[in-house]
């Protein structure tokens, strides 16, 4: 007797025949959300990409900013060694630092680059430079830093964040000075300078810029 093709038994089961047979709407429920998946994932790479390039940027700039930082602080330094090695010229000459008033000899001096010490290092000062000798030349300041200007008629060499370097000298002569960072200390030598640094504060040591370190 030939097979019933109606009867139960010969129909393939429920799940093979919905998965055989999905419907147009869920395979575009599919797609979609294949493609979900898909943008999710290149969304993701792209969030990763994005933070690598923006990690390697501020790394640039971090090495960048040093070295600025680096060659703003040696071009300080050069300066600094600049006004000493005139002072020192000009004591070798004169036989006594460049100073306009009567010195302590009991204390060693500190003051600022600025006035008339500063315009007899650069020969335009007749009483402490009465030869007119040019014991350095310094540059003009760009923006009111690094170089020299003018406040009225003053001489006044300003630091590459435009404030005046001090300057120590050894006018007790007994060759050395009295560490200004650190007062249980001494520094052997006659003259020493330093910046009051980024900051423009001479208190805060940390971005101080100092001849002997
Ligand atoms: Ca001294
Ligand atoms: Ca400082």
């Amino acid at each position: 007797m030939a097979e019933d093709p109606t009867e139960l038994d010969n129909l393939p089961p429920q799940d093979e025949q919905a998965s055989e047979t999905e419907s147009p709407l869920e395979m575009a429920k599919d797609a979609q959300i294949s493609r979900m998946a898909g943008c999710a994932k290149l969304g993701g790479c792209l969030l990763k990409i994005m933070l690598v390039l923006a990690l390697l940027v501020w790394a640039q700039r971090c090495i960048q900013t040093r070295r600025e930082g680096g060659s703003v602080n040696v071009k300080c330094k050069t300066t600094m060694q600049d006004i000493m090695i005139a002072t020192g010229h000009f004591h070798t000459e004169y036989k006594r630092f460049p100073l306009p008033m009567p010195v302590d000899e009991k204390v060693d001096t500190t003051l600022r680059s600025r006035g008339v010490w500063v315009a007899a290092l650069l020969g335009l000062e007749d009483s402490l430079n009465p030869r007119k000798i040019k014991f350095v030349d310094l540059p003009e300041a760009r923006d009111g830093k690094r170089g020299l200007l003018k406040e009225g008629t003053e001489q006044v060499l300003v630091d590459p964040w435009g404030e005046p370097y001090h300057v120590i000298m050894d006018t007790n002569a007994d060759n050395s000075i009295a560490n200004p960072e650190d007062a249980t200390k001494v520094l052997d030598g006659k003259i020493f300078s330093y910046s009051s640094g980024p900051d423009r504060d001479p208190k805060t040591w940390e971005d101080n810029v100092c001849s002997w370190r």
